[in-house]
């Protein structure tokens, strides 16, 4: 299934951008910008990335294709693409013979990327995005949080970020000090540094969590016979980075350096250990917006969820069952595989499928976003929902958040949208959250499969 396409626009679009369109990026190498595959340094490192309209690419295989330019695809429709892209992976992407159009940036993008990233500055969201929290902000609200609901809300550092920062887990349960024997359920956020919308989506359900305990019966319900788990910030160093000049730089990564170049950062989202690296669905080059790291679960980040959530095996059975990570955009539902157009084969049986596709098609109901299997859009490899279900089968889905286009904000949606963007995946949580004693239940085999629960 695709994305609900308009087709309508994408044709109309084609055939303008076929007539229009070629010229500029030309245009913008002849200015000087660096000629694909070239590493001049400055230049490319003072480069901010922007989005593109890239018509022509209208299969998966033909989108996994386009990955190798370096960029990443924000958004699929039925005969093009949306792109991050830097002027030299632009041009490559002409080169393959598709048609761009440079899209405009949002309001409080940056023209040039901070000049001396290393002086103290503004730390903040631009004007329109108040709302959003950077990372003191946030940890701010949790421990405030923590200090108002201590009996069913605790904090626990995980590992830090390649800069320092702490990685947080907190868990909501009833009796939150003890370690039941409860099923248990793992929501994470904000792997991708842009994609800010996530930490909101979090910290909603840290608020909406603790304070209708008591009040709200299905809440309550969750709280009473679950233990839930909320990694609110995978990536704090990639996502100050994002504001810290008070312009948003479009970035996706960690920060880690990396050995030989000045490029910086993973893509975490590549980097976990399972299949990492397997089947053309990252990049071995440092520039890229989905580099997937020398080595699997090599960033800092990755390796402190990595031991979480080993961490929850007990006895050698995965307590956490069902999981969402949170990114934005294009609302959608994915379940694993991304690294294979399989739906089924090893690691996957046919029920296990019809579980993630009838859950996550339950879900999609609930939110309006579109489901299908991740590798539906093209293929990743070392991505989270992967690792969860392939080495810990954890029922494992990623979720795509608002807007499901650019023209909406993109990655950078105004704060004004924050209420009505998270509380719309409170519904899609609870089913989630209800059903992970017995995930099974969704294709009403709970009795071959949860006997005794
Ligand atoms: O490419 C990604 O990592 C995700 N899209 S994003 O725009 N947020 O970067 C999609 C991942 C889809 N693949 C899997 N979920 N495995
Ligand atoms: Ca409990
Ligand atoms: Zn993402």
């Amino acid at each position: 299934m695709r994305p609900r396409i308009r087709g309508g626009r994408t044709t109309v679009l084609a055939a303008l951008l076929s007539l229009a369109l070629a010229a500029p990026i030309a245009a913008a190498q002849a200015q000087g910008a660096p000629s694909p595959g070239s590493t001049a340094g400055a230049a490319r490192h003072a480069e901010l990335p922007h989005q593109y309209e890239v018509t022509g690419p209208a299969t998966r295989a033909e989108r996994t294709a386009l990955l190798a330019t370096g960029v990443s695809i924000d958004e699929v429709h039925t005969r093009a693409v949306v792109i991050t892209a830097t002027r030299a992976q632009a041009a490559k992407v002409h080169e393959l013979g598709y048609t761009l159009r440079k899209l405009p940036d949002p309001p409080g993008f940056a023209t040039t990327a901070p000049k001396a990233p290393h002086k103290p500055r503004v730390k903040d969201f631009p004007a329109g995005y108040a709302n959003y929290h950077t990372y003191d902000e946030a940890t701010k609200e949790i421990d405030a949080l923590v200090a108002k609901y201590p009996e069913i809300l605790s904090k626990q550092v995980i590992g830090t970020s390649h800069e320092g920062r702490n990685i947080l887990a907190l868990k909501l349960s009833k009796n939150v000090t003890k370690d039941e024997q409860e099923p248990e359920v793992l929501f994470t956020a904000h792997q991708h540094a842009r994609e800010h919308l996530t930490v909101e989506m979090s910290l909603y359900l840290l608020g909406e969590f603790t304070s209708k305990y008591g009040s709200d019966s299905r809440v309550t319900k969750m709280l009473d016979s679950r233990e839930i788990w909320i990694i609110p910030d995978l990536n704090p160093d990639g996502g100050e980075y994002d504001i810290a000049s008070g312009e948003f730089q479009s970035w996706r990564k960690n920060r880690q350096p990396n050995a030989g170049t000045s490029e910086a950062g993973t893509d975490l989202n590549r980097n976990w250990d399972f299949k990492w690296g397997c089947c053309n669905g990252s990049s071995d080059d440092p520039g890229d917006e989905t580099y997937r790291g020398p080595s699997a679960a090599s960033a800092p980040e990755v390796q402190a969820v990595t031991k979480f959530v080993h961490s929850r095996a007990v006895g050698g059975t995965q307590q956490i069952k069902t999981a969402i990570d949170f990114h934005t955009y294009s609302e959608l539902v994915l379940w694993p595989f991304g690294f294979t157009h399989d739906a089924t084969g090893e690691g996957m049986t046919q029920d296990e499928h019809d579980v993630f596709a009838t859950l996550g098609k339950n879900m999609a109901d609930t939110n309006g976003y579109t489901p299908e299997q991740s590798s539906d859009l093209y293929i990743t490899d070392g991505a989270i929902d992967d690792w969860l279900w392939g080495d810990q089968k954890i029922f494992a889905y990623t979720f795509e958040m608002y807007p499901s286009a650019a023209g909406d904000g993109g990655f950078y949606p105004r704060d004004s949208v924050i209420p009505k963007e998270t509380s719309r995946n409170r519904e899609a949580v609870l089913q989630l959250l209800e059903i992970a004693d017995c995930p099974y239940r969704a294709i009403g085999k709970e009795g071959q499969y949860c006997k005794g629960s």
